[in-house]
């Protein structure tokens, strides 16, 4: 830490995410170090103020707290591994985007190095670092969350889930699945009644309204799945929207569109069904999922 109380980071990569991470460091105070593959990159963050490594080693060696954010694990090891030496008492946060299980291997990797490790996943878009919307969980090590912790509040929020390394791109992973499934059923929407010469704008404020209506499913679906009940107060019972959802797929038919993105809830609603469930709610669909 400076005599001002500020944090001084490398930071490995500076595409989109990266930059973003080392210009609200720099915002915040705290004294950058960069590198990026491409070296043309690292111009905006220098002329921010940013010290601009010309090799890996050279930033490994800048400072205690590494931040790596690169495209995936795969390019993160490529990195790493030729300087494998210098992550020795090391902070590494990686905060590229992954899998529990990368993340697992990556913090025994870097700890067999001598390096302590803790893993990130950003809840944020670029342009969103720095501003309030943004959060980023972590997990791994709490000694690196807690030395880091006051450059890390310049990325936003902070939530920091336990010592599983695994858990920060798992609960990442859990957000993006439901962003990816929310995107399925909008595009679905857009393509459906695009298909008629509608404009999209016209009808976004139709489709906002709905999905911010059936968004207050959600809390009942939580207690419902805690208490393993999917069968009281049901008020669209699983049987009836069995038998409607085919026409999902016949008016995608005959609008000429393709229905594969919603195809493969069908039959999961069937078999529910088939299983004797068709009175319940439609999440207790979640039963099928579990391996
Ligand atoms: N941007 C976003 O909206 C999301 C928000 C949530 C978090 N993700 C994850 O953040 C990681 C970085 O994403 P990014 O947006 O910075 O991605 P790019 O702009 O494409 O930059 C990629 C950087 O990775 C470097 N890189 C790629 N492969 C290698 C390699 N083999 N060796 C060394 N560096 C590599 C690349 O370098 P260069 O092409 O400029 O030389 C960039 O620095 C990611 O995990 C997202 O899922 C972003």
């Amino acid at each position: 830490m400076t005599e001002h109380g500020k944090t001084p980071v490398t930071v490995l990569g500076l595409g989109a995410m990266g930059t973003a991470l080392a210009e609200a460091l720099l915002a915040a105070g705290h004294p950058v170090t960069a590198w990026n593959r491409t070296a043309s990159r690292a111009e905006g963050v220098a002329a921010k103020g940013a010290s601009v490594a010309s090799n890996v080693a050279e930033a490994l060696a800048a400072n205690e707290i590494v931040i790596a954010c690169l495209l995936d694990y795969d390019s993160v090891h490529e990195v790493l591994d030729p300087a494998a030496a210098g992550l020795a008492g090391r902070q590494l946060i990686n905060l590229t985007n992954g899998t529990p299980g990368q993340a697992r291997e990556m913090a025994a990797w870097a700890e067999d190095l001598g390096a302590a490790y803790l893993d990130g996943g950003i809840m944020a878009v670029p342009p969103m670092i720095g501003s309030p919307e943004a959060f980023v969980f972590y997990s791994g090590s709490g000694t690196v969350f807690g030395r880091a912790r006051t450059a890390l509040d310049a990325f936003g929020g902070t939530n920091y889930l336990g010592a599983d390394p695994g858990l920060a791109p798992l609960y990442d992973i859990a957000l993006l699945s439901g962003m990816y499934g929310h995107f399925i059923g909008v595009i679905q929407a857009f393509t459906l009644v695009g298909s008629t010469g509608a404009k999209a704008r016209e009808f976004a404020p139709l489709l906002r309204g709905w999905m911010d209506a059936m968004s207050g499913f959600l809390e009942r679906a939580a207690e419902q799945i805690d208490d393993g009940d999917y069968g009281t107060d049901v008020v669209s019972n699983l049987a009836m929207q069995a038998a409607a959802f085919p026409n999902l797929a016949k008016a995608a038919e005959e609008q000429g569109v393709s229905a594969e993105l919603l195809a493969p809830l069908q039959p999961l609603m069937d078999k529910r069904v088939a299983d004797g469930h068709g009175a319940e709610d439609l999440i207790g669909i979640i039963e099928l999922l579990k391996k």
